[in-house]
């Protein structure tokens, strides 16, 4: 039997089945590219979901995680270690931020900020004990945790895990009118995604942001932003919220803020959100550990000194004006900003899964979200040939039929 298929076996007799792979096996990272067992290179349309927006192992941030590891890697927040402070301001610094609670996962950030809302609801809105609510929308994805779960309107991602956590009201993605009128004297928060991701790259109208802003503000109501995929570069800015220029109250991060090293994510606030959180109320094993914050300092760093955000800018430009002149009748959409792109397929097309399949055998990996579309989200750090390449593949693929 090949290593490849060994390696199969394995995972398909030891591991839980709640994923479904392409048939690629992948042993080698580096910029934009994969390699698998036979050394077949393949370019990383995917970048782990925007957690490798910096380019798989980033040599400076690969120097900054050994160092650390080398030195200490984890001390509990017992103690004090000497890269937490770094980390808070140079990461305050650059998203102008108050304050941070630094986490792990992107579900453990969403958690967070969900807890933090309803305790400012109480002690600063004044909203009756056990009364808060927070809106959120149709389509959304935060995570899967059994609270963010609760609140999800993907029926896979509930199905027979009941009893969920009350409290939450779901409206339409997009629409500022249904928004306000769901808003009551008890709303503590408003959770978004700026750009909706696993729902297919959904783009809210022009203004809807601006207008939950402005609502929230109105209302004394949370703005909740869930970045963690749309953060740190992949729409072509550093945080998506500046396309509609305005600030979150709290925005949530994590994916590439380790550069696709080591899970970490963040709560970014202000003063007046995050002050609410005393000693003993909340808290994480690794949360805020040295080898993380090392790590994250330097994905940071790269990300802005290499210049990765322009660089998103300009090559998803040219990445989606590139499938969007593509002659097929296969395509309903392209869709996206910055390098966070789908490719929507017409239904009579047949699914997008088979197109990521022939995709693999061009040297593309992609994934398909909701059957017919295509997402399209490469490290952030891909250049103008590989995005010509790129649409080439894309220009076989849906051009055969
Ligand atoms: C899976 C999806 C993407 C996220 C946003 C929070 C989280 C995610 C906007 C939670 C995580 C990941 C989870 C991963 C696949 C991927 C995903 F397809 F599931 F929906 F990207 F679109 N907010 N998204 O996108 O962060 O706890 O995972 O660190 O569950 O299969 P996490």
């Amino acid at each position: 039997m090949s290593l490849h298929h060994d390696l199969l076996a394995k995972e398909a007799r030891y591991g839980a089945s709640n994923y479904k792979p392409l048939d690629v096996m992948l042993s080698r990272g580096e910029g934009v590219w994969v390699w698998d067992l036979d050394g077949r290179r393949y370019l990383d349309c995917l970048a782990a979901y925007s957690a490798v927006n910096q380019g798989h192992c980033h040599p400076r941030i690969l120097a900054a995680l050994t160092e650390q590891a080398a030195r200490l890697t984890l001390t509990s927040r017992a103690f004090h270690n000497d890269q937490l402070g770094p980390f808070y301001e140079e990461l305050c610094t650059l998203t102008r931020s108050t304050r941070v609670l630094p986490m792990n996962s992107g579900a453990e950030a969403v958690e967070s900020a969900l807890k933090v809302a309803r305790k400012w609801a109480y002690q600063v809105k004044g909203i009756p004990p056990g009364q808060a609510e927070i809106i959120v929308c149709d389509g959304n994805f935060h995570g899967r945790t059994l609270s963010v779960i609760s609140f999800s309107t993907d029926e896979a991602s509930r199905h027979e895990f009941g009893p969920f956590t009350p409290g939450f009201r779901i409206v339409p993605y997009g629409d500022a009118d249904a928004l306000a009128a769901a808003i009551t004297s008890n709303t503590a928060a408003f959770l978004a995604e700026p750009i909706q991701g696993e729902a297919g790259v959904i783009i809210p109208p022009p203004g809807y942001l601006a207008r939950a802003r402005a609502l929230c503000t109105e209302h004394d109501v949370l703005l909740i932003l869930d970045e963690i995929q749309t953060g740190l570069g992949r729409t072509g800015t550093l945080l998506a919220e500046e396309h509609d220029g305005i600030e979150a109250d709290l925005t949530l991060i994590g994916k590439a803020l380790s550069g696709g090293f080591y899970p970490v994510s963040a709560v970014l606030s202000h003063e007046a959100a995050m002050g609410v959180l005393k000693p003993g109320e909340h808290g994480s094993t690794f949360g805020g550990n040295p080898l993380a914050c090392a790590v994250s300092r330097m994905a940071l760093r790269v990300l802005v000194e290499e210049g990765m955000i322009g660089n998103s800018a300009a090559m998803g430009r040219r990445l989606q004006d590139g499938l969007a002149a593509i002659q097929t009748g296969q395509v309903r959409e392209v869709r996206g900003r910055g390098l966070m792109i789908a490719v929507e397929l017409d239904p009579a097309a047949g699914g997008a899964r088979r197109y990521c399949e022939r995709l693999r055998e061009l040297g593309v990996l992609c994934k398909e979200t909701h059957t017919h579309t295509i997402r399209v989200a490469p490290p952030l750090v891909i250049d103008a040939g590989t995005v010509d390449w790129a649409v080439d593949q894309f220009a076989t693929v849906l051009g055969e039929r």
